[in-house]
């Protein structure tokens, strides 16, 4: 139920800042309209599916401002606790004034500017540790779920070869049969705990994707514990996916296990993916609401991983995570797997810039990876943006494949480092 909360005058100038649900939403400076998902995957996976969109205006989830353009204060409006709750917030123009209405606890704050109104929104969440950004080579955008033991290698050997200051080797999805399959590796793929062993004998970081807050439904684990799951959360994997219960003990000693394992083999770099299946809504084991019951997996998530494993959230409910996670994706895929010729333009561009502010404060950046190789038309203008705004440096390509302009750019790419200071400014776009 939403509740109007305040009404603003404003001028033409008018625009908002929407933050999105998590990595792959949409978010940042609007005039009037939010986009609307194409179809209920997509609903599912980059919106709430307990949240339906308004009809009219725009919905932020947790974080909104709105900057009235007249020369009057910039207004924030924010959730007391986005670990524990994150309302719906809603502005709809009419003419010269902006309605805001939420569905829960907000608390509004003016500024001066709308820079100053993101920029100290990170000092309410108390102080959050920043670590060194990493430099990642990364499986997926080149090899996709048809990875191998062996390709990993040849670009391992091939980063010595060139002496590239990559800090992690990353195995992306294509190593395990699936969560819903308990994560048992797969046969295609080859031996695991060998290539984590060169991984880290040629001095790098042995980094692994996993997705563990969700599963298949027609999976093993789905099958043998109906009751740890939750209800849908989209679709992937030729697969309808189902949210797991993060507070049932099961689940919990089923996750631990998993991550006990692969940092005891020697993982130090998780890239947790699909995170938003943890909290989409559903009856859970303690009674707890989808975002508490996110935050509670995470937690277990960290704890057991340790300080000293390098945490990657993606696909990750934003505010929830805050403090839990080294780094967070802010942008949708370089690319999907059937559209690697780029036709769908720079998907990740528009949320890179917008949620820029974000970088060092609440988390490093991770822009997703750079692809360098010649048969990415949008090679240079990705890269300069991640360049631009990024956090995290990391690529993805095979590097025999790449042409001497993409290697030095991957090179020059990873030759600098980005200070996790924050960066200046929110750098919106506007439609
Ligand atoms: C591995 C990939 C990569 C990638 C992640 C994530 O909406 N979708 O159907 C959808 C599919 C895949 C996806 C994002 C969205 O990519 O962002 O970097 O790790 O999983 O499967």
């Amino acid at each position: 139920m939403f509740t109007a909360i305040d009404e603003l005058r404003c001028g033409d100038d008018l625009r908002m800042y929407a933050e999105g649900w998590q990595s792959w939403s949409e978010t940042g400076w609007m005039r009037e309209a939010s986009v609307q998902p194409l179809d209920d995957a997509e609903y599912k996976m980059r919106f709430r599916p307990d949240k339906p969109l308004p009809d009219s205006g725009i919905q932020a989830e947790g974080l909104l401002v709105v900057d009235p353009g007249n020369g009057d204060p910039v207004i924030r409006y924010t959730v007391p606790d986005p670990c524990q709750e994150v309302a719906s917030i809603r502005a709809v123009r009419h003419g010269d004034h902006v309605v805001v209405s939420a569905d829960g606890p907000v608390v509004r704050t003016s500024a001066a500017t709308a820079q100053e109104a993101l920029e100290s929104y990170p000092d309410l969440l108390g102080p959050i540790h920043i670590p060194e950004p990493l430099n990642v080579w990364c499986s997926w955008y080149r090899y996709f779920e048809d990875l191998t033991a062996k390709d990993v290698l040849e670009n391992l050997d091939s980063i010595a070869r060139e002496d590239l200051n990559v800090d992690v080797v990353q195995i992306d999805d294509g190593w395990t049969l699936g969560l819903g399959h308990y994560a048992v590796v797969s046969p295609e793929f080859g031996p695991l705990d060998a290539t984590i062993d060169r991984i880290r004998a040629a001095g790098r970081r042995a980094g692994i994707w996993l997705a563990p807050f969700l599963v298949g439904r027609d999976t093993p684990v789905a099958h043998d514990h109906p009751d740890w799951l939750t209800s849908a959360a989209g679709r992937n994997w030729g697969t309808d996916l189902v949210g797991l219960d993060l507070t049932h003990p099961g689940v919990q000693e089923f996750l631990a296990g998993l991550i006990n394992r692969l940092v005891a083999h020697g993982v130090s770099y998780l890239k947790l993916d699909f995170l938003y299946g943890g909290a989409v809504p559903g009856q859970r084991y303690d009674g707890s609401q989808p975002v508490a019951a996110y935050r509670r997996g995470l937690e277990l998530i960290r704890e057991t991983a340790g300080d000293e494993t390098f945490l990657v959230g993606c696909g990750a409910p934003l505010l929830p995570s805050v403090g839990l996670v080294d780094a967070m994706r802010v942008s949708r895929d370089t690319f999907h797997e059937d559209a690697r010729s780029g036709e769908t333009g720079l998907r990740g561009g528009p949320a890179v810039r917008s949620r820029s502010w974000q970088h060092g404060r609440l988390w490093i950046n991770d822009p997703d990876c750079i692809v360098m190789r010649p048969g990415y038309p949008l090679r240079h203008e990705w890269a300069d943006i991640a360049t631009r705004h990024g956090g995290m440096r990391s690529f993805s390509d095979r590097i025999g494949e790449l042409d001497q302009i993409g290697l030095d750019r991957v090179r020059a790419y990873l030759a600098h480092r980005p200070t996790t200071m924050p960066f200046t400014g929110p750098e919106g776009t506007l439609p």
